[in-house]
């Protein structure tokens, strides 16, 4: 290969994207909300979710962690883990009361607040709002504050970059604090495996390995043409990646195309009482989203699932934007009342607005779930470079 730059790679690769970017993640939010509202929880394994059959672990305490219990793992498989597992309901209101309350931490600091779920967010503290003088050190005040406020802790990673800062908020779980300092970066990705990198999913981690790809140095080692072909869209996100570059500027909205949410039961539901209010309860969190989202839609699709795995999708689009509730829950319910009676009874139901307009004219998705950022990114990203010694 001749000496000629990589397309790929920044010509000012050095400059490029240096930020200071902190990712705040709070430590087994939904368990360690759970152990504060109730005592005897406290120091005891703890799962959220259902115990029945069907039920999956939403979220796991640390004691309950010492075991192998973890996110989204069956109940039973961490009962049988776990003997001693303590299973709470999941209490949604809770957690998005907490949610809120680090939100207004994190926008204490700084407009350029990019959340990834209730639990976690991006934050751009680049322009230093209170002459804090270390982005460092605004990590360490945000997580007391969040203490203070909620009595639940957070972990924070504080690099020059979403992708490193992600990677460092896991470094030392729970309650740490890892900062990955400019020019650490090639390194620290070197010898991690690559599931451990945002947007590498069980699929595409087993296309890697297939590819004889395991860590970051053996993505480091492809070429972008070989990413390509194998990777497509994703492949310049994971090229840079691999070198400790990632371009994404903070997003404080989004870009979605649709807003939607479904309930899996514990138990199969066929009634049509039963059926009506399950939608009504999804039409509450869902709306909800949508508000938060500020997203303006004109489909609404209702999905169920059979007891025989069988998907059904049913849609109804309007001529203009939905935009309240009431008229969010009429078309739902009309779509529903269309498939009663039901053949046999679900065991899922969905509910999604989509042909979104955020008003803002921005087009495409850049988070590593939807495929890796557009390389275009390059063009709106905020040039202002970290002054290093102050990381
Ligand atoms: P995470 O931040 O992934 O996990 P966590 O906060 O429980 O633990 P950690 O200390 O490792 O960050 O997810 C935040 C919450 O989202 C989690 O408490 C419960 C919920 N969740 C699910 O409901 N299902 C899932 O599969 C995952 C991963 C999370
Ligand atoms: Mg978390
Ligand atoms: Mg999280």
């Amino acid at each position: 290969m001749s000496d000629a730059p990589d397309p790929a790679l920044p010509s000012d690769a050095e400059a490029a994207g240096l930020r200071k970017i902190i990712h705040v993640d709070m430590d087994a939010f939904f368990a360690s909300v759970e152990q504060r509202d109730n005592p005897e929880l406290r120091g005891r394994p703890v799962a959220v979710g259902g115990s029945s059959g069907r039920g999956v672990v939403a979220a796991a305490s640390y004691e309950a962690r010492k075991f192998g219990v973890k996110s989204a793992m069956p109940s039973v498989t961490a009962k049988r883990l776990c003997p001693d597992l303590v299973f709470v309901k999941s209490r949604f209101d809770a957690y998005r009361e907490a949610s809120q309350q680090i939100r207004a931490v994190f926008r204490h600091h700084t407009d350029l607040v990019e959340p990834l779920s209730l639990d976690e967010a991006y934050l751009d503290v680049t322009e230093d709002r209170f002459g804090i003088g270390s982005a460092t050190r605004i990590a360490e005040l945000i997580r007391q504050e969040i203490r203070a406020k909620t009595k639940l802790t957070a972990s924070a990673g504080v690099s020059y970059n979403k992708f490193l800062a992600k990677l460092a908020s896991d470094q030392n779980k729970p309650d740490g604090l890892c900062v990955i300092r400019p020019g650490q970066g090639a390194a620290f990705v070197q010898s991690l495996p690559i599931r451990r990198f945002h947007g590498v999913g069980p699929k595409a981690e087993e296309k890697m390995k297939r590819l004889g790809i395991e860590t970051g140095a053996d993505l480091a080692a492809k070429e972008i043409e070989f990413l390509r072909t194998n990777f497509g869209s994703f492949a310049d996100y994971l090229f840079r990646a691999a070198r400790g570059i990632d371009l994404r500027p903070v997003r404080t909205h989004r870009q979605r195309k649709s807003v939607g949410g479904e309930r899996t039961f514990s138990e199969d539901i066929s009634s049509g009482s039963a059926l009506r209010e399950t939608l009504d309860r999804i039409v509450d969190i869902v709306w909800d989203r949508i508000e938060h989202n500020k997203a303006r839609g004109r489909t609404v699709t209702l999905k169920l699932k059979f007891t025989d795995f069988q998907i059904i999708t049913r849609a109804q689009s309007v001529s203009h934007w939905v935009e309240d509730k009431a008229e969010f829950a009429r078309l739902g319910h009309a779509l529903l009342e269309e498939v009663l009676p039901l053949p046999m009874p679900i065991r899922l139901m969905g509910l999604t607005l989509s042909k979104l307009d955020r008003g803002d004219g921005a087009a495409g998705d850049s988070n590593p779930d939807g495929g890796g950022p557009a390389p275009s990114d390059r063009a709106d990203r905020d040039r202002k470079t970290a002054q290093l010694s102050l990381f």
